[in-house]
């Protein structure tokens, strides 16, 4: 079932409204309002000659590291620059509202804490997070980034005051494990949870977006927020395709969740 801006299925609003336990399960377009581009869009200007799954990989950071860096010091500059959106908002007054809210990112940004979330649990890493390639010892930067590090520009990561091996950032790139601990707790909330409402991915990345079946499989309700198709339209029960930080307030005014605003 396709749905357009503003138009909230009733049978959606009943169910957001009557659920115990929700999971909100978010990417990168979820952000996008913020100001941060999706990943899938995140190597514009004079990145755009790069190719976004061939730098996040492990194998990139050691043939490249600067410019491996300099990607993600740009994007660490463009997150701490972004303010949450009304759909991060949204999501964090959800939990306010009665319900046991578990919020399950693929995001690396924390505009989900920045708005109030609690317990987010981040399958992808932190921007914010650096820490030693090869002792793994946490790295605090001296500084936020350059204002603006220059998008294309080449940095050579700082050396581990440990060990002197390279700084490499807190995220989780294509071939590695997800966060163990945050995966088991997603996958128990996503088995238990009545609800499960996609935002702003592109439901491409494993295991990450098993999470829907997951739920789906177990009988909870499966919604879907984004303004393009995705490989779970056809099994999800409601895809709303507009932008979330429209879609995500109307959606909890229509539940009767929230009166104004
Ligand atoms: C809006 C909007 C608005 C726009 N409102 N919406 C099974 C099958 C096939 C492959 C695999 C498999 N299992 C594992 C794999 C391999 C791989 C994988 O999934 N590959 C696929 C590409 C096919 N997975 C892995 O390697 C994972 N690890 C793993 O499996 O470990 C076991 C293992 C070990 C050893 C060997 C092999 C396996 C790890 C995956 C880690 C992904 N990491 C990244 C980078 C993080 C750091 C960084 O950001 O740079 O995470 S990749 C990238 O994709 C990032 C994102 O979190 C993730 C998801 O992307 P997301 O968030 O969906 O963003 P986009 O840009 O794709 O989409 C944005 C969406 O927003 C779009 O749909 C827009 O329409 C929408 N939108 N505006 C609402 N206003
Ligand atoms: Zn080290």
């Amino acid at each position: 079932m396709t749905t357009t801006h503003q138009d909230i299925p009733p049978a959606l609003a009943r169910a957001l409204r009557e659920a115990r336990r929700i999971v909100v399960f978010t990417g990168a377009g979820v952000s996008a309002e913020s100001g941060i581009a999706t990943f899938r869009d995140a190597l514009t200007g004079l990145w755009s000659r790069f190719d976004a799954q061939a730098l996040a990989t492990p194998e990139a950071f050691r043939a490249h590291p600067d410019v491996v860096w300099g990607w993600y010091e740009w994007r660490r500059a463009q997150s701490l620059r972004a303010r949450p959106n009304p759909a991060h908002l949204a999501i964090a007054e959800l939990a306010r509202r009665g319900a046991e809210v578990t919020v399950v990112t693929q995001n690396v940004d924390d505009l989900h804490e920045r708005a109030g979330s609690a317990g987010v649990l981040h399958l992808h890493g932190s921007l914010h997070a650096p820490r030693c390639s090869a002792c793994g010892q946490p790295w605090r930067p001296e500084a936020d980034p350059p204002e603006d590090p220059g998008e294309g520009r080449r940095i050579m990561p700082p050396a581990c005051g440990a060990c002197g091996a390279p700084v490499r950032p807190g995220v989780v790139w294509f071939g590695e494990s997800l966060p163990a601990r945050a995966w088991q707790e997603a996958r128990g909330a996503a088995e238990r949870c009545d609800l499960l409402l996609s935002v702003g991915t592109s439901a491409l990345v494993y295991p990450a977006a098993e999470l829907p079946l997951l739920a789906l499989s177990k009988g909870a309700v499966v919604a879907q927020v984004n303004p393009a198709a995705t490989p779970l339209d056809a099994r999800a029960h409601h895809n709303l395709h507009g932008p979330a930080a429209t879609l995500l307030p109307a959606l909890l005014r229509a539940s009767g969740l929230r009166h104004s605003g």
